[in-house]
């Protein structure tokens, strides 16, 4: 038999680095997993428009088509999440806690204050931080329950003073139609009263349209499949989304200092949430590249999900990357952006700090992405499918908006008002000029 995991190569080591070698092209060395996102919207399109027309009844016939569970009611009664939190695993609950500490310490720290400018006597410009008012929070629950994802969405917007937070998670019919009763109970610690069982494109709707119980919210975040992102970028403007967080993805640069066990398993980490899942492992190393595919050999045929990992290592998305140098490495990984990048070479702090494009680095070797997706601190709803170059995991700052505000007195105004007119009637708006003008008259 061959190589158990057979996750391909790619020698980019000829491609060098000098001058004329775009980033494009480490793009399309480094090719994702099918996922049409956009062909996805074609079916996810008819979901939206039922339940925008036909409400909690649409929702409750995609549960029995898609979840196979009938619902007499999409609302997870107060009993459920109360139940749940009562049983809850004490040593899960002590995860949940020190986990929701360490990020409400990272949100608090970022927490934005209104920033208050003056331009000038009696010129001031505020720019003054306002909580989105209605969240809908999404926890994906098909292939696992992300109980952490909970905490990710929650803690955050609670930080950022959201006044109205719903939740909702895939319905699983071995808990009778509810969600995982894990989810349940992180929901019940957080003070989350709102909480829907309704999982996929549907719940997306449900929240941007609002559905029986759920009122419409401004704002839908949370990780999900390639069928909720579709529904976030067909409602994108309906309601507002944070960025497009699809299958994971991790990247790890690594140079001959790297142990090649803990590479392994932070690869087979990331693999085993999705059959769609991409590793890819960028090394200027043959040493380290053979040792971390001997490792993962070993490592995958003990593994508890080993049809999944298998499917995403072999997957054209998964890849042990060539380079000549860290310097193009670097390069590989920039170009990549990665949702998740890990650094495990001599000097990881220093190459880090140089790196633009990635949803969360990790530095060093005691810096897993398994630490992050937990315990860090840091947020793991980060950006996929290379979005990482324009977008930003999820934040407080994701749940709030900035009001402008301008207060200018009449001397400021006079102060500024031959330029309004200029700029006024070099567009052809005269009364934009007029209303100006009105106020330089003296009253
Ligand atoms: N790695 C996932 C998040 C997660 N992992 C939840 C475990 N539970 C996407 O960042
Ligand atoms: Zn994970």
């Amino acid at each position: 038999m061959t190589s158990s995991t057979a996750i391909r190569r790619i020698d980019l080591r000829t491609a060098g680095t000098g001058a004329g070698q775009q980033h494009d092209d480490y793009r399309a060395a480094l090719p994702r997993a099918d996922f049409d996102v956009e062909a996805a919207t074609q079916v996810v399109r008819p979901i939206c428009e039922a339940v925008r027309e036909r409400g909690a009844e649409a929702v409750r016939e995609f549960s029995a088509r898609f979840d196979g569970v009938e619902q007499a009611e999409i609302t997870v009664p107060p009993e459920a999440l109360a139940t749940a939190l009562a049983e809850l695993d004490p040593a899960v609950r002590a995860g949940l806690e020190e986990s929701i500490r360490r990020l409400r310490t990272t949100c608090e720290a970022e927490l934005e204050r209104d920033v208050v400018t003056d331009l000038g006597p009696g010129a001031r410009v505020t720019h003054r931080k306002v909580a989105v008012g209605r969240v809908g929070l999404y926890v994906p629950g098909g292939l696992a329950p992300l109980v952490s994802s909970v905490v990710m969405n929650v803690v955050p917007a609670q930080v950022a003073g959201v006044r109205s937070i719903a939740l909702t998670s895939t319905p699983q019919s071995e808990f009778g139609g509810l969600p995982h009763p894990t989810i349940l109970a992180a929901c019940a610690l957080l003070g989350i009263e709102e909480v829907y069982a309704v999982g996929g494109a549907q719940a997306i709707a449900m929240f941007a349209y609002g559905a029986g119980p759920c009122r419409p919210v401004d704002l839908v975040t949370g990780p999900g499949s390639i069928w909720t992102v579709a529904a976030k970028r067909v409602l994108r403007g309906v309601v507002g989304i944070d960025s497009e967080a699809g299958p994971t993805e991790i990247a790890i640069l690594a140079d001959d200092t790297a142990d090649p066990a803990y590479v392994a398993s932070d690869l087979l980490s990331q693999a085993e949430h999705d059959p769609l899942a991409a590793a890819v492992l960028v090394t200027p190393s043959e040493r380290l590249a053979s040792e971390v595919e001997a490792e993962l050999d070993k490592q995958v045929s003990v593994t508890r999900h080993v049809e999944r990992v298998r499917t995403a290592l072999a997957g054209r998305q998964s890849a042990v990357v060539l380079v000549d140098d860290l310097e193009q490495g670097l390069a590989v990984v920039d170009a990549y952006a990665a949702e998740h990048l890990e650094i495990q070479t001599a000097d990881a702090a220093a190459l880090a700090a140089r790196v633009r494009n990635a949803g969360a680095i990790f530095v060093g070797s005691f810096a897993p992405v398994s630490l992050g997706d937990y315990c860090a601190g840091s947020n793991h709803v980060l950006p996929t499918a290379g979005c990482a170059c324009h977008s930003s995991g999820l934040s407080v700052r994701a749940f709030l908006k900035s009001v402008h505000v301008v207060e200018y007195d009449r001397p400021a105004l006079l102060e500024v008002a031959d330029h309004v007119v200029a700029l006024a009637e070099a567009e052809d708006l005269p009364g934009h000029a007029a209303a100006v003008r009105a106020r330089l008259v003296e009253g």
